[in-house]
């Protein structure tokens, strides 16, 4: 076939040109990694991963792992450019920005200031960078259950991330917020972001998080289900789901029922993405790399047991000690899927 002038060609294709992105769970070394220039990101967990490294896209989470952990690594279609500064770390490259801040919260004030802080920073630099759309946020607090009623950091966690937004964002990302136990009391959040709006998901099963009724907290948790990019080549971005229906959690103290309502809510969820795209395959494959966060080290030999009992061998999965912020929630897992 011959090459048509430039000059002669059809508009191309929305997915040509389109925003990638490609999760794995790899084990090398991190030096190799980071030397792959089209990385855009790179996760490492618990004590046993480096602390941190010269290039911003290296973050570590401090959530332990079962076993050694691999990396987490994205890659994205083009070359990657890292910056640090202002105590922002942020990697843009193929349409896509990765963005992460640690907030300490003793000089901030407490965990509701720290959190406006680093969603107010977080909007700055995407006003300054052209990505104004937030697909998903990860966050990870220390002590996330600590203090009653409404003092409970996650509750205050969830007011401050709302000041910080000042109703900046048109529309809620998909997100994930779960409790580590480093005693730092640093609040670390990380973020994938697009140049467009993407799609995002309610799951019929569960009421919408930011409609939350007043016993859950003063501020309903902004975030929505699922996110579903506008870039067919990007994964569906799910948040961290839980044994959460209606706005109730299920099954208190059982981690099995909590299991298997988990993938009941994931299913559904599944479904809605797929009456919006319907290639996106039904069920979780090679594609669709899963965290599962696991509240009680003691359980996990349980939760190897029942992923196997609901997914595929060759599902990715890394497993991490994690404490979702519902006191007697006991397992929830979040992920990519395409
Ligand atoms: C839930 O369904 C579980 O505040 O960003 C899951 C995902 C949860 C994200 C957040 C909270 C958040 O309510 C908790």
């Amino acid at each position: 076939m011959s090459t048509p002038h430039p000059a002669s060609l059809p508009p191309q294709p929305a997915v040509l040109g389109a925003a990638r992105l490609r999760v794995d769970y790899v084990r090398a070394s991190l030096d190799g990694l980071l030397a792959d220039g089209r990385v855009l990101a790179v996760f490492g967990f618990g004590a046993g991963a480096p602390a941190r490294h010269d290039d911003p896209r290296y973050l570590r989470v401090n959530l332990q792992p079962d076993g050694a952990a691999p990396f987490e690594v994205w890659r994205v279609d083009g070359q990657v450019s890292a910056d640090r500064r202002g105590g922002i770390a942020t990697a843009v490259g193929g349409g896509l920005a990765f963005g992460a801040i640690e907030v300490d919260e003793a000089p901030a004030g407490g965990i509701a200031v720290a959190a406006e802080a680093a969603y107010d920073r977080l909007c700055g630099w995407l006003a300054d960078n052209g990505f104004g759309h937030v697909q998903k946020a990860w966050n990870y607090i220390d002590a996330i259950t600590e203090g009653d009623g409404d003092a409970e950091r996650y509750r205050q966690f969830c007011v401050g991330r709302e000041r910080g937004l000042r109703g900046r964002w048109p529309r809620y990302p998909a997100a994930t917020a779960i409790g580590c136990h480093d005693g730092r009391r640093v609040l670390q959040v990380y973020w994938l972001a697009a140049r467009e709006p993407g799609t995002p998901l309610e799951n019929p099963r569960q009421v919408s998080a930011f409609r939350y009724p007043r016993q859950y907290g003063p501020q309903p948790p902004g975030f929505t289900r699922a996110l579903l990019p506008a870039s067919p080549a990007l994964p569906l971005l799910i948040s961290g789901t839980a044994a959460v229906v209606g706005h109730a959690s299920m099954h208190a103290g059982d981690l099995a029922a909590q299991f298997d309502e988990v993938f009941r809510n994931l299913d559904s969820l599944l479904l809605v993405a797929r009456a919006e795209r319907p290639g996106l395959p039904a069920a979780f494959g090679a594609d669709s790399p899963l965290r599962v966060y696991v509240r009680r080290q003691e359980d996990l030999p349980a939760v190897r047991a029942r992923l196997a009992r609901h997914l595929p061998d060759h599902v990715p999965r890394l497993l991490l000690v994690g404490e979702v912020c519902r006191r007697e929630l006991l397992v929830e897992i979040d992920g990519f899927h395409r």
